[in-house]
């Protein structure tokens, strides 16, 4: 019997910390405090329905979206979690207006987080993959802490709560990919180095917008469905972007959530959704863009800046920002 305790997550970063000699031991205690928060949430998810987690709670996000009492309450985990980790001196949520200082830890912390605590709310009370997203810098004391470059993030990370709870995380070094095993409560290493193809064979745009896209984003999905490339792709489109991100990183293709004529800004927000899963799209051999850029050449100007994002394998991206300049 193959008993993977090498392959626990508390090991696994354990050793990557050791063998990127930097081993203060204060990033393993962070990733472990994320981690914990993810189980709870993935837990929280699960039992929703009887808990009466479901519906709205009257109240509207700094984003404007309604608030669904389950997106405040997985705030409301991760605020508490994450700020008596001791680890993080401020904190970004998508659920909220502005910086949260963090007053709960006994130390003071080296890293900032900023996160979306449960991503893919629309599809909540319906058995649809939902996730959460993270983004980590080192904490420099200066007044715009989140606005910083790509450069400047020491991990990223989402987890995926579906038919299987997953984690996917890169602090610098592979891109490792997580399962958790419910019955010891024990996230379990199922991946140690997730490699995108080099192409795939899926499209995934929410089509409902198509009437708003520009000219040249609307040729590009046409050439997709038609023989234009060679074999039409299939769409599939989750609606959750932890969901559609996953699935492009291990199956390959196109995920789109293109900026339009009437919001020309784009939906997902830069700092907490775009950034984190685009730092692990280019560890793990994917392309990005807005539109007109690569994702991580961007650095956000607010907290709660929206971009249009793509991303994908090599050979859908380029063929996209061929369409792009034409
Ligand atoms: P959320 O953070 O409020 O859940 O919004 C972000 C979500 C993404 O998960 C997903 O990619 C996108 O919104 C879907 O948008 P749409 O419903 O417009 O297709
Ligand atoms: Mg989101």
């Amino acid at each position: 019997m193959d008993l993977p305790i090498q392959r626990t997550l508390a090991r696994v970063i354990r050793q990557d910390e050791k063998e990127a000699q930097v081993a203060t031991g204060e990033f393993s205690e962070l990733m472990l405090a994320i981690c914990y928060g993810i189980k709870v949430l993935s837990q929280m998810v699960q039992t929703a329905g009887f808990k009466g987690l479901y519906g709205y709670t009257g109240e509207t996000n700094a984003s404007g979206d309604k608030t669904q009492k389950l997106d405040e309450e997985s705030h409301v985990v991760l605020e508490q979690v994450l700020g008596s980790a001791g680890c993080f001196g401020h904190m970004v949520s998508e659920e909220r207006d502005e910086v949260l200082p963090v007053t709960r830890g006994s130390k003071s912390g080296k890293y900032v987080v900023a996160f979306d605590p449960l991503d893919g709310s629309s599809n909540i009370g319906t058995n649809i993959p939902v996730g959460t997203i993270f983004i980590i810098f080192k904490r420099l004391g200066i007044e715009n802490e989140f606005l910083r470059p790509a450069s400047d993030i020491v991990a990223a990370g989402y987890s995926v709560y579906g038919a299987q709870t997953s984690l996917v995380f890169c602090a610098g070094g592979p891109v490792r990919g997580f399962t958790l095993d419910t019955s010891l409560g024990e996230f379990v290493m199922t991946e140690p180095d997730i490699k995108a193809p080099e192409s795939g064979n899926t499209y995934s745009v929410n089509e409902g917008n198509g009437w708003d896209w520009e000219a040249n984003v609307q040729s590009y999905v046409n050439s997709l469905k038609t023989h234009e490339r060679g074999k039409p792709y299939s769409g599939r489109y989750v609606g959750s972007l932890v969901a559609d991100f996953d699935r492009t990183l291990k199956k390959g293709g196109i995920f789109m959530h293109p900026a339009t004529k009437s919001k020309p800004t784009g939906k997902l927000r830069l700092l907490y959704e775009a950034m984190p899963v685009s730092y692990i799209a280019e560890k793990a051999g994917l392309l990005t863009s807005n539109g007109k850029q690569s994702i991580l050449s961007l650095t956000p100007s607010s907290i709660h800046e929206r971009t249009g994002f793509i991303v994908g394998t090599k050979k859908e991206m380029e063929w996209f920002n061929q369409a792009m300049a034409s």
